[in-house]
């Protein structure tokens, strides 16, 4: 009896100890190879790479070398080269310790998605210099836009017990190259910013430093009033400006590689250098100022709107052009993707190539406040390529939004490209198992945004699952489908933001709360009526277009070029206007919402067909979040086709299967969200 017991309790052990929960992410090589690694520097970092080989690595002795090489300096200091031969032996050659780290990693990827053979011969250095996180994690432990629980960061347990989260995450982020975090909200408290935080900031610093990934924050703009008593926040004051100083010298005397602030100002009621008649530029190069000494920086957010009348898409173009080339040069200027809030698709912001004498980052969002939560599989290396190869024509032909930001058009000292985490503290990181692949595509793209989609999935696939071509190949299909099977069953043709108030999960085009910002309201967006759908945003209406570059303002701006995919964002388009497939735009309309739900289900398929690939229980986690996926879709498209026939008046084509909800109990649905978020 006894026995039997001990024996149950071996195999719940071993059973929790090979608990396939996701918490390895895409890091699930076989450790303990023991092989012979050999390094000409000593370090923290250096000893990292060493450890991580030694374990992994099935080949023969790699030596990790520290080269005083021009070539490779030239190549910025994250740059490495690989050469050498897996049954041979193999050197990693960096001119910097971060250079071999990252090298190390390679070398790893290409042994587990099995790219090893054969000579290797690898030179690399990234497209950004700053590659960084924005956790949206408020210091009471709740996440803003969050779907995988609470933050990971415990400030009320540091700096007594250090949560050994701290290292995996460390570990998982430099082994894609990312090389910053912004630790808190950009909705930032004061608080942030007092010395006690500051001693528990540092502690997080510090584990993360090994693996160069520097630690920033995001500041409060009002702090020196409400945190440090003066009477005034004013950028232009110099108590003000002292105060900033001081608080910097502080900051740098605890943490000596702090990267800098990240700063949401007078956006969204936060506070900001316009409550004290100043601007961006006053309130940006006040803190560039007090960090120049340090060697910090300032990455000041372009996310601003007001209820004036003005067309939201069009608001931060108007109020950052005329500022550009006045900033100091350690201020970049970070910009959502799109004109207006990480919508599922956007036409990309206007003041990328605009800016031309000012640097400016993307702000990408990996958490889906806008793509069913950690709900729907969405993997968003697509969207962000689309993005990124987008012409801006703002230097004739073929000048992308990567090229306007990389350095490659504009060489301003700073490149960067953020990524809003989609970071918490339950088992598997990110709440949906897919919704890893969506943190290591940020990474890769931006290390190298020449990657294809392909590429991307193809590498997290079969390094979190299986390269076995009976999963990988349907799977990876599934992935790249998946962003616009996303937008067909939530918001085809350009239509934008008709979420459900607040909580940006379901549909809820009809929305209309008494009182409220009316751009906060879906129907400012969809402008729904008798006649037909959309935004003008031509000429002839908000002329939003006018932002773009000639000859992209002028495909934008006509009906008949203005692509498809984009129509609703810049039209508004008669209800019977001909579509190119010679469809109305109302039975397009219906047959997109179509397409997506039986996009969803065909994720089913191709799902429930990859049970014998890997184990059960991530299998049945995601095949659990498909169903729920599938529901949705099949909500999007009711709710939303129900709710705009009421305006076009015109049947559901009959071959489309039948809405199965009533729009009225539709509408009467009330998620309750809120604490999820
Ligand atoms: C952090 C959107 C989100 C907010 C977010 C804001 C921003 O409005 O809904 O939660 O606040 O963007 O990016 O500042």
């Amino acid at each position: 009896m006894k026995q039997s017991i001990i024996i149950f309790y071996i195999f719940l052990l071993s059973a929790g100890l090979y608990a396939e929960d996701g918490s390895r992410l895409w890091l699930r090589a076989e450790s303990g190879h023991n092989a012979t690694v050999t390094a000409n520097k000593q370090s923290p970092t250096v000893d990292i790479a060493k450890q991580e080989l030694k374990s992994q690595w099935k080949g023969a002795p790699i030596q990790l070398i520290i080269v005083n090489s021009k070539e490779l300096r030239n190549r910025g200091k994250d740059a490495y080269r690989i050469t050498g031969n897996k049954l041979t032996g193999v050197s990693v050659l960096a001119s910097t310790e971060q250079g071999l780290l990252y090298g190390a990693y390679h070398l790893l990827r290409l042994q587990e998605t099995g790219n090893d053979a054969g000579i290797l011969n690898i030179e690399e250095s990234p497209g950004y210099d700053i590659r960084i996180l924005n956790h949206w994690d408020n210091l009471d432990g709740t996440v803003e836009r969050g779907y995988a629980g609470r933050s990971i960061w415990k400030w009320d347990e540091l700096p007594n017990r250090i949560s050994p989260r701290y290292v995996e995450y460390a570990r998982a982020n430099a082994s894609i190259g990312i090389n910053g975090t912004v630790l808190n909200n950009v909705n930032a408290t004061p608080r942030v910013l007092s010395k006690e935080m500051l001693e528990k900031v540092k502690i997080v610093a510090d584990i993360l430093r090994p693996y160069h990934i520097k630690v920033y924050l995001s500041i409060n703009f009002s702090s020196p009033a409400s945190l440090g008593g003066l009477s005034t926040s004013d950028p232009l004051n110099s108590d003000v400006r002292q105060w900033w100083k001081d608080k910097a010298d502080e900051i740098y005397r605890l943490i000596p590689d702090f990267g800098g602030f990240l700063v949401k100002a007078n956006s969204e009621g936060l506070p900001g250098p316009q409550d004290f008649g100043r601007t961006h530029v006053d309130g940006a190069n006040m803190l560039a100022d007090a960090l120049k000494p340090h060697n910090g920086m300032v990455m000041w957010r372009a996310f601003v709107y007001n209820p004036d009348g003005e067309d939201r898409a069009k608001q931060a173009y108007k109020e950052f052009m005329p500022l550009d080339g006045m900033f100091r040069d350690n201020v970049i200027i970070q910009i959502k993707n799109g004109p207006i809030d990480f919508q599922p698709r956007e036409p990309f912001s206007p003041l990328f190539g605009a800016m031309k004498k000012t640097a400016v980052m993307p702000e990408l969002q990996i958490t889906q406040e806008y793509l069913g939560f950690s709900n729907h599989l969405v993997f968003l290396a697509s969207l962000w390529k689309e993005f990124l190869e987008s012409d801006t024509y703002c230097n004739g032909e073929g000048s992308t939004v990567a090229e306007t930001t990389d350095g490659t058009l504009f060489p301003h000292p700073l490149t960067a490209m953020a990524g809003v985490a989609n970071i918490g503290d339950e088992a598997n990181w990110c709440g949906h198992h897919f919704a890893q692949a969506n943190w290591y595509a940020f990474g890769r793209l931006a290390w190298n945004h020449s990657l294809s989609v392909d590429e991307i999935a193809d590498e997290w696939i079969r390094m979190t699952f299986s390269g076995n071509p009976g999963f990988l190949n349907p799977v990876k299909e599934m992935m790249m489908d998946s962003h616009e099977a996303a937008v067909n069953y939530m918001m085809p043709l350009g239509l934008h933001h008709i979420f459900a108030w607040n909580h940006h999960y379901g549909p809820e085009p009809w929305c209309d709360i008494p009182g409220a910002r009316p751009d906060w309201l879906p129907k400012y967006y969809h402008q729904a009526d008798s006649v037909g759908l959309g935004f003008d945003r031509s000429e002839t209406g908000s002329n939003a277009v006018s932002q773009y570059y000639p000859p992209l303002r002028d495909e934008l701006n006509d009906i008949r070029s203005c692509p498809e995919k984009y129509l609703l964002w810049f039209h508004h388009v008669p209800w019977n206007y001909l579509m190119k497939d010679g469809r109305s735009l109302w039975d397009d309309l219906c047959y997109k919402y179509d397409t997506g739900v039986k996009q969803v289900r065909n994720f089913q398929r191709i799902w429930d067909q990859s049970e014998k690939y890997i184990d059960a229980e991530r299998f049945k986690e995601v095949q659990s979040r498909l169903k729920i996926q599938s529901r949705d879709a099949v909500w999007w498209k009711d709710a939303c086709l129900l709710y705009f026939q009421t305006f076009s008046n015109r049947p559901i084509p009959y071959d489309i299967e039948r809405p199965i909800y009533e729009l009225d109990d539709l509408k009467n649905i009330k998620l309750d969200l809120e604490h999820h978020n």
